[in-house]
């Protein structure tokens, strides 16, 4: 699959960050479970696999017509957990609540799936949970409401809820990373979920989600600079280089979308590799 042209530019726009980004580095990566932590994309917009570029729902690719035969397939390639995102939900059009229902019963006994996207109220967060989720990751809502994501934490613990942390040069932006989204300093944003007992951050790469362009490092060791305890890192990510480097930088996992349904990624040698990640010093 090739990128269209007019979007393959302008991947060094992360202002800010500065070169020592990652300096005086508070702990080591926080790992509340062995190997490193693969988790396959399903974006899924009106019922189908899609994935965009940078979010932008006007450059939507199609790899699958049905949620559930992709989560099997992902599974049989090798994938132990799976990231599902309901990007109708993300964008405030509706629910793709019947797609991740399907997912969840088809394979959530069997993988650890978290799901994402719309969920923006307690009752959203505990249908999911209900449904089979292992985890509830809530975007917007983090930062419009970090009080409501404290008692979601208490209520179901922290290893269940999840912060999506979708970052903008160094903003967290939410409601599906559109014109007029919410959006807060990120390390405002950390430094107020910290407070709610977030425990684990999913940080996408705004300018990289799509772009097979590689990970934005120097965003993950800010992100653990600031007490980020767990990072799950997303956006760019091709190759199990991409994998281990995130890895180094203090990510406890990662989130693969583009690769493994177009870029080359091979989805089993990649699983392999993450079963079997027992820390930097390992490579
Ligand atoms: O691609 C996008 N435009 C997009 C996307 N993938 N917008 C939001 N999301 C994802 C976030 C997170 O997993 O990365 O949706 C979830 C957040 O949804 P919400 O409804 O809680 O903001």
């Amino acid at each position: 699959m090739t990128e269209p042209d007019d979007v393959v530019a302008h991947l060094d726009a992360w202002g800010g960050l500065g070169p020592d980004a990652g300096a005086g580095e508070p702990r080591g990566a926080s790992r509340s479970e062995p190997g490193f932590l693969l988790y396959p994309a399903i974006d899924v917009r009106r019922g189908r696999v899609v994935r965009l570029l940078r979010g932008d729902a006007a450059r939507e690719t199609v790899f699958g017509t049905d949620p559930r035969t992709t989560a099997e397939d992902l599974v049989r390639r090798g994938a132990a957990r799976l990231h599902v995102v309901d990007l109708d939900g993300a964008f405030g059009e509706g629910s793709g609540g019947g797609a991740m229902a399907s997912i969840l019963e088809t394979v959530g006994p069997a993988v650890e799936v978290q799901v994402g996207g719309g969920l923006r109220d307690a009752a959203a967060v505990e249908r999911v949970l209900a449904l089979g989720a292992a985890r509830a990751i809530l975007g917007t809502t983090a930062l419009v409401d970090p009080a409501s994501v404290g008692r979601a934490i208490a209520r179901h613990g922290p290893g269940r809820i999840a912060v999506a942390l979708d970052v903008r040069g160094s903003m967290a932006v939410g409601d599906g990373w559109v014109g007029g989204a919410s959006a807060v300093a990120l390390d405002r944003a950390i430094a107020v979920l910290l407070d709610e007992g977030v425990h684990r951050f999913v940080v996408t790469a705004i300018e990289r989600d799509g772009m097979l362009a590689g990970p934005d490092l120097d965003l993950l060791r800010r992100t653990r600079a600031v007490g980020a305890p767990e990072i799950v890192a997303s956006g760019g990510i091709r190759s199990l280089d991409d994998l281990a480097a995130v890895a180094d930088a203090g990510a406890v996992g990662a989130i693969v979308g583009r690769a493994i349904y177009a870029g080359g990624l091979d989805l089993a040698a990649a699983a392999a590799w993450a079963r079997s990640w027992t820390g930097p010093a390992s490579r």
